[in-house]
């Protein structure tokens, strides 16, 4: 009965009632494409670049990561399930100008690489690392291209429903929802109570991309890596080096070669400025420096600030807990001195 749901119920009901599953004739299509060579695809590198790839290769690599780490043999993820649920998670990005399925497709990437290339994987069993590329490919899921702010400002549905990381909460729930719809179910062979853990795994990863929680975590992450922990054996422990690897792939354009780097920063600026745009013309606000189109010319000093504050501190921990990661925070600090350079000239 409608009249008795409360009014948070209806709300949750309106925003939780909403995603999109691949059709049979993309299924169809995709399922029958041989995968493409992971060193083909250049998986394994830090350099990585999505744009000489179409969308059909961009799912095809993904489905790859998940046969490279063996998953979908020791999960009995079958070929067409894994083809279904990538394109229903691909279908459930929106066309925004950053946060769009190529920024997830990339940030799994870089989670493949610092598993395989960086050597994370023997600290891994392989419900973490399902769970962990289940969750970047997931972790942005719905975004509007508009940030947690900007939704509680607008009073939408979703700040309503989740006061904190309201956001990420609603990608962790989409995840949920296209796992369980008819077919999309990846998870399907495992027991219930590896159920239950990877889902937890899902759940922590996506909610740390939430940078508020990162800053209240970094600092616990910093006695651990002072501390040398070695083992990685206490979970609370091991939950807060998975939330630090998913920020690090979650800004890791930031360590991509420079010409690379350019280019996502302006992707990132464009969303930002739209953003900014709304702000100013339909709530009549002013926006923040880094959402106004009239402060573009700041862009290598907010960059220069960015890596300052949240890049090169999470790379030189993730440097510090693991010697192969140090790739990353060396393409961190050259373009901090590509930055600073065009800065200066400014
Ligand atoms: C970020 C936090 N914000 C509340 C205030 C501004 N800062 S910032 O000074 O570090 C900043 C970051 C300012 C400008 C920026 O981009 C201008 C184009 C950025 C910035 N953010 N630059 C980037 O290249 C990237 Br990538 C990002 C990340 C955007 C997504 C935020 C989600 C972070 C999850 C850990
Ligand atoms: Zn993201």
């Amino acid at each position: 009965n409608v009249a008795r749901l409360t009014a948070k119920q209806n709300v949750a009901f309106e925003v939780l009632s909403y995603h999109v599953v691949a059709s049979d004739e993309d299924v169809q299509r995709v399922v029958h494409i041989s995968l493409p060579e992971a060193n083909q695809l250049r998986l394994y590198a830090w350099e990585f670049n999505d744009m000489i790839l179409t969308d059909d290769e961009t799912v095809l690599a993904s489905i790859r990561m998940f046969v490279e780490l063996d998953l979908t043999k020791k999960f009995r993820i079958s070929h067409d399930v894994i083809c279904r649920w990538m394109l229903s998670v691909k279908k459930n990005y929106r066309p925004v100008i950053y946060h769009n399925w190529r920024h997830a497709f990339n940030v799994a990437q870089t989670m493949f690489a610092m598993l395989t290339t960086g050597g994370v994987n023997v600290r891994m069993n392989d419900l973490e690392r399902l769970g962990l590329l289940i969750a970047c490919l997931s972790h942005d899921l719905d975004h509007r291209g508009t940030n947690n702010a900007f939704q509680a400002k607008v009073d939408a549905p979703l700040a309503k429903l989740y006061s904190t990381s309201t956001l990420e909460h609603h990608h962790f729930d989409q995840c949920i929802m296209i796992l369980q719809t008819e077919g999309n179910n990846i998870l399907q062979a495992l027991s219930p109570n590896d159920y239950k853990l990877t889902v937890h795994y899902i759940e922590s990863a996506i909610l740390s991309t939430d940078l508020a929680l990162y800053f209240r975590k970094r600092g616990d992450f910093q006695k651990l890596v002072e501390n040398r922990e070695e083992h990685w054996t206490d979970p609370a422990k091991k939950d807060l080096l998975r939330g630090m690897m998913m920020t690090a792939c979650d800004v890791a354009a930031i360590c991509k070669p420079w010409e690379m780097q350019q280019v996502i920063a302006k992707l990132v600026a464009s969303e930002f400025f739209q953003q900014g745009d709304i702000e100013r013309n339909q709530l009549h606000v002013e926006p923040i420096p880094m959402m106004d189109r009239a402060k573009k010319d700041e862009l290598p000093k907010m960059q220069v600030g960015f890596i300052d504050s949240i890049c090169l501190p999470v790379y030189k921990m993730l440097a510090e807990a693991e010697e192969g990661l140090t790739p990353l925070y060396e393409g961190c600090k050259q373009n901090r001195e590509n930055w600073e350079k065009l800065q200066q000239e400014h």
